[in-house]
């Protein structure tokens, strides 16, 4: 599938008294840790959307997140190969085509053009490889026969459809992605779209990897019968297929812990040779919406297309994101943009300015900050601090402005040209 349209990402003089990896925060070991290898090419899969409802800001700072950990990764000279999927037939997409009377493969089309848009707009760099679900099927049946062999996958005993299943019981390493207790796996697993009672299972737990063809359901022939894959093996074999080994960083929101990523490390490990399937988890905070969880129930969805439809210019909205930190749940105030507009605006009357000598303490400390776990509120603060200066005429012994502009282009993601 094709991707949208990457943006130039400035090359920046090298810093002094900088640490030179990258660290974030890995739910897996639960620290702080360097992500990707000290040379060559860091490999990054993130969950892509299931396309209904794009792109809200839930979305927006997911994607954004993963944005910045390139960003950073190439600051320090590694190059990155990058795969996202597309979640384009699973049964939330279908319930919500057949509720709107919409062919799920229009939906599906029109909100994948709108989050291109919008991916855009936003100048997230995008992924080498952005793979549809329904572009996989042959990547998903190879995992499955790997499985097959390995005797994980099995067919419940249902007199109705003997679907597929895999076998997490044999997983001495399952809960190690998320570290919750089994009440709470069972929880999360009937709350995220799990089948813990489906009579015929060997696990509660038990993943649904191949699911027959019910009447007036789109399925796909493969050697398990007429069909369509279960959510979890989607990301497995695409992350698998285009990014080979075990990947650097499996991302996403951080509903996805559990269980998707856990399942993903399980199903991963088991289809390959018992390698670890990421070298680290990295997940990223809720956004809600004034004061509840941003949810297509509630109907409470702030959408990146309808600020901008409303004329908020897309940095703003950049930068209203980029004042959290990724680690954190938060919500979204309709205030946020005054407050976005008024340090954009500011920004860019600095960048104009025609002040300023030197750039090396400023364009360091960008850099520590954003390698010390990706820490955006204090990229700000620092720009916003030689703003001040600038603006208020102190003296020329501030950074040259082109500077300051090219490294908030390259770490931030900022650029008003
Ligand atoms: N297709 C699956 C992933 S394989 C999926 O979760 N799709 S989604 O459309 O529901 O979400 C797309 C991405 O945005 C996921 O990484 C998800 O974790 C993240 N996300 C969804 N809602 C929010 C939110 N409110 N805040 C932050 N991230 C969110
Ligand atoms: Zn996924």
């Amino acid at each position: 599938m094709r991707a949208w349209t990457p943006v130039a990402v400035p090359a920046l003089p090298p810093s002094r008294d900088v640490p030179d990896q990258v660290q974030v925060w890995d739910t897996k070991t639960q620290t702080l840790r360097r992500v990707g290898p000290r040379s060559g090419e860091a490999t990054l899969y993130v969950c892509g959307i299931t396309p209904y409802d794009a792109t809200h800001l839930g979305h927006a700072f997911t994607y954004l997140t993963f944005d910045l950990l390139q960003r950073v990764w190439i600051d320090t000279g590694l190059t990155v190969r990058y795969a996202q999927n597309i979640t384009d037939i699973d049964d939330p997409l279908l319930e919500r085509a057949d509720g709107t009377g919409v062919d799920w493969r229009e939906l599906a089309a029109s909100q994948i053009d709108l989050f291109r848009e919008d991916m855009t707009a936003l100048r997230v760099l995008p992924p080498q490889h952005y793979v549809a679900a329904t572009d996989a099927m042959e990547l998903v049946e190879s995992v499955l026969v790997r499985l097959q062999k390995s005797g994980l996958l099995y067919r419940v005993e249902d007199p109705g459809f003997r679907d597929w299943y895999f076998r997490t019981a044999h997983d001495a390493y399952f809960g190690a992605v998320s570290h919750l207790d089994y009440a709470e796996q069972l929880a999360q697993f009937a709350a995220k779209g799990g089948d813990p009672d489906r009579e015929g299972k060997k696990e509660r737990l038990d993943a649904l990897m191949w699911r027959l063809e019910r009447p007036g359901e789109p399925s796909w022939a493969s050697r398990f019968g007429q069909g369509r894959p279960g959510w979890h093996v989607e990301c497995t074999a695409i992350a698998q297929h285009y990014l080979a080994g075990t990947v650097s960083v499996q991302g996403g929101g951080a509903d996805l812990a559990f269980p998707h990523h856990e399942m993903c490390a399980s199903i991963g490990r088991a289809a390959n040779d018992g390698n670890p399937f990421a070298e680290a988890y990295v997940h990223v905070g809720m956004v809600g919406l004034e004061g509840q969880k941003m949810s297509k129930s509630l109907g409470n969805l702030e959408l990146v297309s309808r600020l901008r439809a409303k004329g908020v210019a897309a940095p703003v909205i950049r930068l209203a994101l980029l004042a959290h930190h990724y680690r954190h749940d938060w919500e979204w105030f309709a205030t946020d943009i005054g407050t976005a507009q008024r340090r954009a605006d500011a920004w860019e009357a600095a960048f104009r300015a025609s002040r300023g000598t030197q750039a090396a303490p400023m364009i360091a400390g960008l850099r520590r900050a954003m390698r010390t776990d990706l820490d955006s509120p204090k990229a700000l603060t620092i720009v916003d601090e030689w703003v001040s200066a600038v603006l208020a005429g102190d003296g020329d012994d501030v950074s040259a402005p082109a500077q300051v502009a090219a490294a908030v282009d390259a770490l931030l993601g900022i650029s008003f040209d």
